[in-house]
């Protein structure tokens, strides 16, 4: 794992700093004013200078609301190329893009993915998700810097964040400077609360409560680092523990945190959540099946660069198409199963599969 990291570390590095050099040399004005139309579903909320942190992460099995990440397996089998399979887009297209993808998984060009094949590309996948986030946060970090010292202090952030609120920025300002009381709600207040919290987790040591860009990325996609990514563990256990034990009982994980959803009773009798749930919690995230899902066993589950999860998702998704039991994917088993890896329908999914090649 840590080999992995150390790569992951290197090659982003030089992604980033290629992405940041052809950025730049982009005129900002030239681009499409509707860009942001054509965004996948799971960016809806997001704009270029998001400055809050999100509740999904791509490519993270869990979101910060205890809810499952619906998507997790389509987005660690597409990648950065999610918004590339819009459900209206021509289906032509979409088979030739699943075919391509088909080939480049198919590492040893044998004409069949195995469970190693797939894990390698799940793990390449994931990473492009952070590198994706790595990007984004550079926007999101000149957003709170203005003044772009590279720092960022709490006072600074918590500005921004009022103003987009649609509180009055100079005011805000001026009234922190001097002291006085901000009169917030007590909605803002308590989301302002946590986000202090999490702002000095994401200082790292020696913390001088200031966040620069990389803290900034920590500060926003916590799956980045360690140290984070157990602070996030701690946050979902404290929102869906009852009895204060720091685990969670299948009986916890199945009920949501209070103020999640606005109509619980209409969620309790949701039937195919709670088997969807119950699976995951027994199957899945409590590692020794003890019926007691630890904190340890949550951050296992997930911690995106965990390559022995990455192998069962590997093994799951071949097992939904595996149409003919041999434990790998064929090039027709992915096409008729295309709605499950990247979803979008192929309708003539059997055409002429041999002629692709
Ligand atoms: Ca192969
Ligand atoms: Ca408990
Ligand atoms: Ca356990
Ligand atoms: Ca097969």
């Amino acid at each position: 794992m840590a080999v992995w990291r150390k790569m992951w570390c290197r090659n982003l590095l030089s992604v980033a700093l290629l992405l940041f050099v052809v950025l730049h040399s982009m005129d900002v004005n030239a681009r499409p004013a509707n860009m942001s139309a054509a965004k996948e579903k799971t960016q809806d909320n997001k704009d270029e200078n998001e400055i809050l942190p999100p509740d999904h992460l791509n490519g993270v099995k869990m979101e910060m609301d205890g809810h499952l990440n619906k998507d997790f397996h389509q987005e660690v089998f597409l990648g950065k190329e999610m918004e590339e399979f819009e459900e209206d887009s021509e289906p032509r297209r979409n088979r030739k893009k699943l075919i391509e993808i088909f080939t480049k998984v198919d590492f040893d060009k044998d004409r069949s993915i195995s469970a190693k094949e797939m894990q390698r590309w799940i793990m390449e996948k994931t990473e492009e998700h952070f590198q994706e986030a790595t990007m984004e946060n550079k926007n999101s970090f000149r957003a709170v810097d203005p003044d772009g010292d590279g720092h960022v202090t709490w006072d600074e952030y918590r500005i921004k964040f009022l103003a987009s609120k649609g509180f009055n920025e100079k005011e805000v300002a001026e009234k922190i400077k001097n002291g006085e009381d901000l009169k917030l709600d007590e909605d803002t207040q308590e989301v302002l609360e946590s986000l202090k919290d999490r702002w000095y987790q994401a200082d790292n040591p020696p913390a001088d409560q200031l966040l620069n860009e990389e803290e900034f990325l920590s500060f926003l996609h916590p799956e980045h680092s360690r140290g984070m990514l157990k602070y996030m563990v701690k946050e979902i256990v404290r929102d869906l523990d009852q009895d204060g034990d720091k685990k969670l009982t299948l009986s916890e994980f199945i009920s949501l945190p209070m103020g999640t959803v606005e109509n619980q009773q209409a969620q309790d009798i949701d039937d195919d959540w709670v088997r969807e749930r119950k699976k995951e919690f027994e199957d899945v995230i409590d590692g020794n099946h003890d019926g007691i899902v630890t904190m340890e066993e949550l951050e296992e589950y997930m911690d995106p660069m965990n390559e022995h999860n990455a192998l069962n998702e590997a093994k799951q998704m071949i097992a939904v198409a595996d149409e003919n039991q041999n434990h790998n994917l064929e090039l027709d088993e992915i096409l008729k199963y295309s709605e499950y890896f990247t979803g979008s329908k192929l309708m003539d999914y059997a055409r002429n599969v041999h002629e692709e090649f």
